[in-house]
This record gives structure tokens, sequence and C-alpha cells, in this order.
């Protein structure tokens, strides 16, 4: 019998009869949206869950990024990272802002504080780092940097729900922190997202924003967007919320599992353990070094061909794709480090429910890719 396809993600979902109160309440009040009393519970449990002050949810984390620039008011250019998905780059060209690229750090796949430090100018008004694959930034240095040259900071922590450093959830630097609650998460509402706010009148001003900029019948002082989470799906999150301990512990079993495998491995690297008190294992990035026997592409192609569809986030660079064809770092050789990682990074299969024989696949195709008819293992 073939192997089933793997996938580089996949939802997690609760029990499906466990919706079905949920439904019924919906129907019953026919409250569909707009803030109904599912999304106000999920609002609440989320910031206690998380251990944040204040949570408004949004339809997608793109949604959240764009208002989460636009409520801090904000004009001329925004120094953020080439290494990551495209929404975090399109926020800020969707509100009429600059972005700058300025590399990663050399080890690691999060921005150079050094790098963000050299590319402030008198037109920066705001960094926007991402906390890529739910390691978190150089945090504190990011804000010094900041406080010191005036500078707002918006996170992109799509990847980093329930990631904690040693003060708490790392949501809680900068300005503001948005998350994404996309089907291919760590915790899904199908599509979804959020921005953390660090006081209530701050999420007063968010929530205003996401609703049209409406504050009542007959007032409308802000130009706002339609960023609203439904019912359905705020139903969806609370009974994901009670799921996480078991999602984060079957991710933890694959991530160790991967690590212990790998770890010996020529020709690939294994990033090192984050550093984070409470990590989320919502990605699993190897990359392919100079003693690998193939390419990264060869391996990527291979692992397709036995039916395992992994990813090469984030491949190729923001500033490598055609709709930054006239952005002045378009293929710029200056970001060296993003570059070297981007070309060697293949993010492995990892989700809630893949299973160590499923993994096990993943090892074992890899390794034979890998070795060939040669050895591939470190004899040290
Ligand atoms: N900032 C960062 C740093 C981000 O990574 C993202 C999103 C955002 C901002 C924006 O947040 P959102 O607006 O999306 O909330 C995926 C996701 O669409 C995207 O959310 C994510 N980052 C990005 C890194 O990855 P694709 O194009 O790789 O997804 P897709 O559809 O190919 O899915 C990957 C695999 O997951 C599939 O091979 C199968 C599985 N899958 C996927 C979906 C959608 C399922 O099994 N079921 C599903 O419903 O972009």
């Amino acid at each position: 019998m073939p192997s089933k396809d793997i996938y580089v993600s996949q939802p997690s979902l609760p029990d499906l009869q466990d919706l079905i109160p949920y439904l019924e309440k919906i129907w019953d009040r026919k409250i569909l949206t707009n803030g109904g009393p599912l999304h106000a519970e999920l609002e609440e449990r989320l910031a206690e869950h998380l251990g944040v002050p204040h949570v408004s949810l949004f339809s997608n984390g793109t949604l959240a990024l764009i208002v989460a620039l636009k409520v801090l008011g904000l004009s001329g250019e925004v120094i953020t990272t080439p290494y990551s998905f495209v929404a975090t780059a399109n926020s800020i060209l969707w509100n009429g802002l600059t972005p700058v690229f300025v590399d990663i750090e050399e080890e690691g796949f999060n921005l150079s504080v050094e790098a963000v430090e050299k590319a402030v100018t008198d037109r920066t008004s705001a960094i926007l780092p991402v906390h890529c694959y739910g390691y978190p930034c150089n945090n504190d240095e990011i804000i010094r940097v900041s406080k010191s040259h005036n500078l707002k900071v918006v996170y992109d922590a799509a990847h980093s729900f329930g990631v904690d450093d040693d003060g708490g959830s790392i949501l809680r630097y900068g300005d503001l922190s948005i998350l994404s609650f996309h089907a291919t998460k760590v915790f899904n509402t199908f599509e979804g997202g959020a921005i953390i706010s660090p006081d209530a009148e701050t999420k007063k001003r968010v929530d205003l924003l996401k609703n049209f900029g409406i504050e009542n019948e007959t007032s409308v002082p802000y130009c706002g967007i339609n960023g609203k989470l439904n019912e359905i799906q705020a139903a969806v999150g609370l009974l994901q919320l009670d799921r996480m301990d078991q999602v984060f512990s079957e991710r933890k079993e694959i991530d160790e599992f991967y690590r212990d495998q790998f770890e010996r491995v020529i020709g690939i690297d294994v990033p090192p353990i984050p550093n984070a008190r409470k990590r989320n294992y919502s990605y699993f990035p190897i990359l392919v070094n100079e003693f690998s026997k193939i390419s990264r592409d060869q391996l990527f192609y291979k692992l397709r061909e036995a039916g395992i569809f992994c990813r090469r986030y984030f491949h190729p660079l923001i500033t490598d794709l055609k709709s930054f064809e006239n952005h002045p770092d378009y293929r710029s050789e200056k970001l060296k480090n993003a570059r070297k990682v981007s070309d060697r990074v293949i993010c492995l299969p990892l989700y809630a429910g893949l299973g160590l024989a499923d993994a096990r696949r993943v090892v074992d195709v890899t390794l034979s890719c890998l070795s060939g008819s040669g050895m591939c293992l470190r004899t040290f």
C-alpha cells in the first residue's frame, strides 16, 4: 500500500460534536458577528491564557498587522526583515509606508539589531520585527534602539502564540503585537488573528478601526476597515483553547524526535533551541549545509516525490519577489545572512496529530536522500 501524503502542517481541530452546542446557541441568538458574546468570551479567555492585558480579535493576521500600523499613525519608513511571509512587508505598503529591509542575525532567523540601528534615518517611524518560527527576537535591544530613536515597535508575532520568556508572554514587548490564527498555525480559528494592546485605551482605538471606524450610529471619526471575526470562528477558538496543552505536548514530542534524529547528521544543521521559557514548537526548520551531497532544492523535491510536502519558509526572500521589483532593496545582495538561510532552509512537517510513525518516515526519507549510498552520520 502506498504511504499517505504528509504535509508541512495540518490544522488541529476540536471534536465536531463539541461544536454543535455552540452552533445551536448561535442559531438561537442570531447574533452572527459584529462583536457577539462568543467573540467577547474568546477575547477574555485568550488574554487570560496568553497572560496579556488586552486582545482584539481579527479576521486574519494580515489585517491585524495593517490595523496595528495604522492605529499608531506612522509615516515614512518602517524597518523590517526580508526573511518572513510576504504579509509582513505588504502590511507596511498597504499603509502607504516604505519598508526598509535590513539583514537578520548571523545565527538565527530574526532582525539584527545592529543592522536596524544603522538603518534608522530621520524618516524612520517604526520597527516591525518578526519572532520568526516563534524564536523570540532580541527584544531588550530592539526596545532600547526604539526608545533611543523615538520609534514605535509593532511585532509580527504571527508564529508566537504561547511563547514566554522569563518575564512572561513575548507579546508584551513593543507598542503592539499581532498574532495569526490561520489554519496552519499552532492555535487556529480557520482564519483569524489578533492585536495585543498594552492598555484599554489602545484596545478601544484598535476596535474602532477594525469596525469601519464606527463609534456609534451617527459618529464615524476614523477611516477604519472591516477586520471582524465571526461567532462560528470564535466558537472554534474557544474549543481550541481547551486543547492547547495537548497540542503543545504532541508538537513537543515531534520536535524532540527530529532534534534527536538529526543532531548528528552531516549535511543539515538543526537550529538551536529557542531562547524561551515556554516554546510553542510551531515550525521545525532545518538548514541544508555545504557538507550535504545534495542541494536544498534537490532534497525538497525528493521529499515531494516521496509524498512529504515540506515548505521552504521563507524562500524567496520578500525582497526577491516580483511585487518588490521597484523597491530599492529588490534582489539586494546586502542581505547576506537572510539570503544564506533562505537558500538553505526547509521546514519539516510539524503539527499535533502528525504522530511519531509519520515523523519517523520524514526522518528516514530525509536521511536516505542525504546519504545516497554513503554514510551521513557525524562520527563525533
Ligand atoms: N506574518 C507572518 C510571519 C506569517 O507567517 C503570516 C502567515 C502572516 C503574517 C499573516 O497571517 P494570516 O493573514 O495568514 O493570518 C501559509 C499561511 O497561509 C499563512 O497564514 C502563513 N503565514 C504562511 C507562513 O503559511 P501557505 O501558502 O504555505 O499555506 P498552504 O495553504 O499551502 O498550507 C500549507 C499546508 O498546510 C498545506 O500543504 C496543507 C496544510 N493545510 C493548509 C490549509 C490552508 C491544511 O491541511 N488545511 C488547510 O486548511 O501559507
